[in-house]
């Protein structure tokens, strides 16, 4: 196979030929649109020759494969990810230099694919990395959203949503595969009878037939021949399928189907299209499975040995009576055959313990759309039911039953349908076992494990960072590209002086990065040579950027009050998306930047304090912000945040995180040891205690502490807004609502461990130890070690083997894959 991208001159010969054959111009006469889309088809064809030995490989070996059903997979830009992976960056980059082009221009002009909310789609995105990386066949499964999550604008200091058109320039990486299109059906009547054997039969007349047709997008594992696919279901016409009289209607749910993603607002809505859409994707996706894996073994009793699939959290929940469905519909396996391979190949994750997030539909809306998956699942509950009597625990059913107070709750059917439930960090796991699933721990204690979450340290350190990147290879290889546990070989340098001060210069080259987007983007000029204090991620009360910017709030009322205060000079950066629905979050959005405002103007303050609320948070920010932090905030409320995945990136680039004992803090100190973080606050016991003895006194902490009191008063008294009530929400949520979570009892702990923050970031020897074990520790942090874990534990997958002739053709050289 003629590999195009072996030399600079054979690279830039076939881009030339690229562009006038598919457009009709000379390179130097083509538009720049032209010459990405031009740039992108040859990596992606490029990608099709290893695409093509992976398939054959996995079918040929009979590898088994994963299948990781999510909603949402947050992508980002793959032009440098993939360029990178295949080993080509480079010559790319010099061919397209000696035709006089930048490769920065092309990166910029890939919108990010923002298919997904926040942790959730990235965390999806990131395993979809580290599965190719690693060798392991894991497809991804999803729904080709027109429509990105929404664009945030912040004007007057509000967050405006705005379409994200992500497929204006059209989508580069995606095959269409109409071939491969299957129908989708919902709504109608369902006659059901049983035949003289007892044989169940089922003639069914939907009222509504989508086809759905995927488009399917590689993913280039590192340094190797692995490329897997993620496969991105859209909905058409169906054309034997319309009503009569009906077309406009038709037309219009067809497309409504897979125009957005829904915002994730923390409290389940029934909304009838979210649920077509769960529905829509997971059955054009097991339709798929099952046809591949009908092509390959010609019959379906192996299935649980050579198909693994993940629910990402419990949108993809109906998995589980779609699988019943086929197989004992379509392929007459029985009731308890078809049970037994459902629940030995579906496993699930849990993101969530917020209860009024926990996904709940409507029995009415699931039977009327669904009538034969609700059918099923009444089944699953009645056999369900019969066992737990059986075993003794009557008691605990009400807990656990999938059909109670008119809804169906969703969680209840993942873990009665999955041989695993995972929570995503250790004290989200044990949360999971000791009250949220508790009943179902006690049914079902060997189903229950932990998968600590992890980023992949590629695009998150490597390839975002590479000043930090190169440094790193200076003093200990380029092994942790591969292995990120090799990370930990820096341990024997956090004292060096040398790679100290090497190490700050290139945090302060990250910062100009970031201080020149602000300035050209934001029109604010940044002062490098101050600490870069950062907080990135959804909004939500939960996540307490209302703690954040109080304490900023208090720092500037205080200078304010006595002019010889003068905090360490601080930049503090905010990014953050609200659901369009979600009133206090939006509020808290305007305090940060009516408060932002303030400040900046004050020439007296804003030598000290700055404050730069990043409009638009998504995966190519934070490609800028996380690694130019020296200091991570990560203050949820204890036991609310299942992991937070942010906080490892910026572990990853030197940061000190800033948090509470909350998801993966835990594990990040358990890493790096107490003395290189800062921990602060009100922990999960605590607070339980506080709440069953129901001793929480908002007001007691308001009157008996002046500087909160400063603080709290501010929102009212025309201090950063001239409406008094512009801030009521928020007064009314902590001081009339219960403060559900405990921003004011957090409020002294949060200004202690700012003021230590501070005294630390002015020993610079100290500060710069503890920034570098940050790094050498957060190895673990990779999504590869999340990866292998769940390979082993949960989906028990083998390696993808190649021939030497499979890496010729995909044009590989043996000597990358070190
Ligand atoms: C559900 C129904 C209707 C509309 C929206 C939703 C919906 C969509 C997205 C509900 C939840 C989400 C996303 C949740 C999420 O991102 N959770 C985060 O998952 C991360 C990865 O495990 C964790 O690190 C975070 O702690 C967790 O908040």
């Amino acid at each position: 196979m003629k590999n195009i991208f072996s030399s600079v001159e054979s690279f830039k010969e076939a881009l030339k030929t690229e562009v006038s054959s598919r457009f009709g111009r000379e390179f130097e006469d083509s538009y720049p649109e032209e010459r990405y889309q031009a740039l992108g088809a040859l990596i992606r064809d490029q990608a099709g020759n290893s695409w093509k030995v992976t398939k054959e490989s996995v079918r040929d070996n009979k590898t088994k494969q994963l299948y990781y059903f999510s909603m949402e997979f947050l992508m980002g830009r793959l032009m440098v990810n993939n360029l990178m992976n295949m080993g080509i960056y480079d010559v790319v980059r010099q061919g397209l230099e000696e035709l006089g082009e930048d490769i920065h221009n092309y990166e910029v002009l890939e919108a990010d694919a923002g298919l997904g909310n926040g942790g959730l789609g990235r965390l999806a995105a990131c395993f979809l990395d580290s599965l190719a990386s690693l060798n392991l066949a894991g497809n991804g499964n999803c729904i080709r959203y027109h429509y990105g999550l929404f664009k945030q604008e912040i004007v007057d200091g509000c967050q405006v949503e705005k379409p994200d058109c992500w497929l204006r320039l059209g989508n580069v990486w995606e095959v269409w595969k109409p071939q491969h299109a299957v129908q989708v059906k919902f709504g109608g009547t369902l006659n059901a009878y049983m035949d003289q054997f007892g044989k169940f039969h089922s003639s069914y007349n939907p009222s509504f037939v989508v086809r759905a047709v995927p488009y399917d997008v590689p993913i280039v594992g590192y340094h190797t021949p692995t490329t897997n696919t993620l496969r991105l279901w859209d909905a058409e016409v169906d054309e034997e399928s319309v009503q009569a009289g009906n077309l406009d209607r038709y037309l219009h749910d067809v497309q409504a189907l897979t125009a957005n993603v829904y915002p994730d607002d923390s409290t389940i809505e029934g909304k009838e299209l979210r649920l077509k859409q769960e529905y829509f994707f997971v059955c054009a996706g097991v339709a798929q499975l099952i046809r591949n894996h009908i092509r390959d073994y010609g019959d379906l009793n192996n299935l649980a040995d050579k198909v693994a699939i993940q629910l990402n959290d419990t949108h993809p929940v109906l998995v589980i009576p779609e699988l019943m469905r086929v197989l004992m519909d379509d392929y007459s396996y029985t009731w308890d055959q078809a049970w037994d391979m459902v629940t030995h190949t579906v496993a699930y994750t849990n993101h969530t313990i917020l209860a009024e997030a926990l996904e709940r539909w409507p029995q009415d809306m699931m039977r009327n759309l669904l009538p034969r998956i609700y059918m099923i699942i009444e089944e699953i509950e009645r056999r369900f039911h019969y066992e737990v009597q059986h075993r003794g625990m009557e008691h605990l059913f009400s807990q656990m039953s999938i059909l109670a107070g008119n809804q169906v709750n969703m969680a209840n059917l993942a873990v009665i349908g999955s041989h695993s439930v995972n929570g995503v960090a250790k004290i989200h796991s044990e949360i999971l076992v000791n009250s949220v699933l508790a009943q179902f721990a006690a049914l079902y204690p060997e189903k229950f494990n932990n998968k600590t979450n992890g980023v992949t340290h590629r695009r998150w350190l490597v390839y975002s960072n590479p000043q930090l990147t190169d440094l790193l290879k200076k003093y200990i290889g380029d092994g942790f590209i591969r292995h990120p546990e090799e990370l930990e070989k820096l341990m024997d340098y956090v004292d060096d002086p040398k790679l100290q001060e090497e190490f700050f210069r290139v945090k302060r080259e990250r910062k100009l990065i970031l201080a020149d987007y602000c300035r050209k983007n934001l029109g604010i000029e940044v002062d490098v040579d101050t600490m870069f204090d950062c907080q990135s991620k959804r909004l939500h009360a939960y996540k307490r950027q209302l703690l954040n910017i109080f304490h900023i709030m208090y720092l500037y009322l205080r200078m304010k009050q006595d002019p010889n205060f003068k905090p360490v000079p601080t930049t503090y950066f905010f990014s953050a998306k609200a659901a369009p629905s979600y009133a206090l979050a939006k509020e808290i959005i305007k305090l940060i930047n009516k408060v932002a405002d303030r400040i900046n103007n004050d020439p007296a303050a804003s030598p000290y304090i700055k404050v730069v609320f990043i409009p638009n948070y998504s995966v190519s920010i934070a490609e800028i912000l996380c690694n130019a932090a020296d200091v991570s905030e990560q203050i949820s409320t204890a036991g609310k945040e299942a992991s937070g995945t942010g906080n490892m990136k910026y572990m990853m680039n030197g940061a000190l995180t800033l948090g509470t004992l909350d998801g993966a803090n835990v594990e990040i100190v358990d890493c790096v040891g107490y003395e290189n973080a800062k921990i602060f606050g009100l922990k999960v016991d605590q607070i339980e205690a506080i709440k069953r003895e129901n001793s929480y006194d908002p007001w007691r902490i308001y009157n008996s502490n002046p500087k909160l009191r400063m603080v709290i008063d501010s929102l009212t008294n025309t201090t950063w807004s001239e409406n008094p009530n512009e801030f009521q929400l928020i007064f009314n949520d902590l001081m009339l609502h219960h403060d559900e979570f405990f921003v004011l009892a957090d409020f002294d702990a949060y200004l202690m461990a700012h003021a230590d923050v501070n005294a630390w970031y002015k020993d610079k020897p100290a500060w710069a130890r503890a920034m570098l074990i940050n790094i050498a520790k957060s190895g673990y942090f990779s999504s590869d070690r999340t990866i292998r874990q769940y390979a082993d534990e949960i989906w028990g997958l083998d390696e993808i083997k190649f021939t030497d002739e499979q890496y010729k053709e995909a044009g590989f050289s043996k000597e990358l894959k070190k």
